[in-house]
Order: structure tokens, then sequence, then C-alpha cells
């Protein structure tokens, strides 16, 4: 530690509708572990979730994970983006099936928006795939341009057409 240390804490939201769904989500944690500069430092339960913005679509499994991140936000990203690839995401189209999605929700208070990549994700707080594991983490936490807490802004969300369900892991 010292004095250019960039310690953040951040939020990652992981998706898979593809194959073995919880295999999926279970190897990606286990490789972002393995970034340097960052530490895996809670982990949501797993949840089966309707698609949401896509038809004919099998289910989800999401999760979230917290991070204590020592690196930029940009480097994590890069490793995320390997970490797919790496694990065979094919990107044929926009909201395609995909083995492993792996979204940077909310890394301490930095707003960024560059190509590439926006900070806070932009759909976050739209979905509840997304937040209903993030408050399992972090209820209290404000989002950094919403000015609400995880919480408030998922009461805010009709269940209506978004599904989400806790799952049994054995
Ligand atoms: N990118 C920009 N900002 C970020 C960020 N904060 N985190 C860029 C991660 N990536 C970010 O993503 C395209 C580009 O986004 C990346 O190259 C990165 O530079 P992608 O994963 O290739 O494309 P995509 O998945 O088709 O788009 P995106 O935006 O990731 O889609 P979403 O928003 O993740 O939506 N329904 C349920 N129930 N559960 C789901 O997980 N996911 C989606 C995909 C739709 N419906 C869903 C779910
Ligand atoms: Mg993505």
């Amino acid at each position: 530690m010292n004095g250019m240390d960039i310690t953040k804490t951040a939020y990652i939201g992981i998706g898979s509708n593809l194959g073995d769904k919880l295999d999926n989500c279970l190897r990606a944690i286990d490789q972002i572990e393995k970034i340097s500069g960052v530490r895996v430092t809670a982990r949501s339960p797993f949840y089966r979730t309707e698609p949401v913005g896509i038809q004919r679509q099998d289910w989800y499994l999401n999760g979230a994970i917290a991070l204590s991140l020592h690196i930029s936000v940009r480097a994590l990203l890069t490793s995320l983006l390997d970490i797919e690839n790496v694990m065979g995401r094919k990107r044929i189209k926009k909201w395609d099936s995909r083995i492993i999605d792996l979204d940077i929700l909310i890394a301490g208070d930095e707003v960024i928006d560059e190509q590439g990549l926006t900070v806070p994700h932009p759909l976050m707080h739209k979905r509840r795939f997304v937040l209903v594991p993030l408050v399992q983490l972090a209820p209290e936490l404000m989002h950094p341009t919403l000015g609400m807490t995880i919480g408030a802004l998922l009461a805010r969300i009709p269940e209506e057409g978004q599904s989400v369900e806790p799952i049994r892991v054995v």
C-alpha cells in the first residue's frame, strides 16, 4: 500500500444461459480470483432468471460477486473479456445466448462513459436479474449517479416478466 493505492470495491454481474450454467459461473469466479490485483470478497447466491429483452431463449443463471480492486477498471474489463473468450464465448449477435457474460456493475464511485466501457452498467437499475443478487451483497450501496441504494432501486421494478428464483445448490 502506498499513496498511489487505488483500492475500491467493485461488483460484477455474472450470467450464463448455455451448457452447464452453474459450472460456467463457478469457473468464471475461479478465473476472476486469479486476476492479479483483484480479490473476490463475497459471492451472492445464484438465481434462475427469465430472459429479459429477448424471446425464445433458455433461462439464465445469474449471480453477483464483490471484489476488492487494486487495478484500474479498464484493466479489470480487459481481464474479464479474456476470461469470456477463453471460456469459449462467441459473439455472433448482440444479446445472443452465452456461455458466460461478465459485466462490471459498479466500481467504487467511478463514473465512466468511454468507448467500450460504461460504469455503472447502464441497464443494471432496470434489471431484477442484476439487482436481486446484488442486494444480497450490498443493500445499502449507493448507486453513484442515481443517488439511490440498490435496495431502493430493486423495490421500484415490477416483477412482471422478470422472474428471479433462487436455486438450491447441493
Ligand atoms: N462494456 C461496456 N461497459 C461494460 C461494463 N460495465 N461491463 C462493453 C462489461 N462490459 C462492458 O458486451 C459488449 C461490450 O460491452 C464489451 O465488449 C465491453 O467492451 P458483450 O458482452 O459482448 O455483448 P452483449 O452481452 O451482447 O451485450 P451486453 O451489453 O453485455 O448485454 P447485457 O446488457 O449483458 O444483456 N436476461 C437474463 N435473465 N439474464 C441475463 O444475464 N443478459 C442479457 C445481455 C440480456 N438478457 C438477460 C441477461
Ligand atoms: Mg456483457
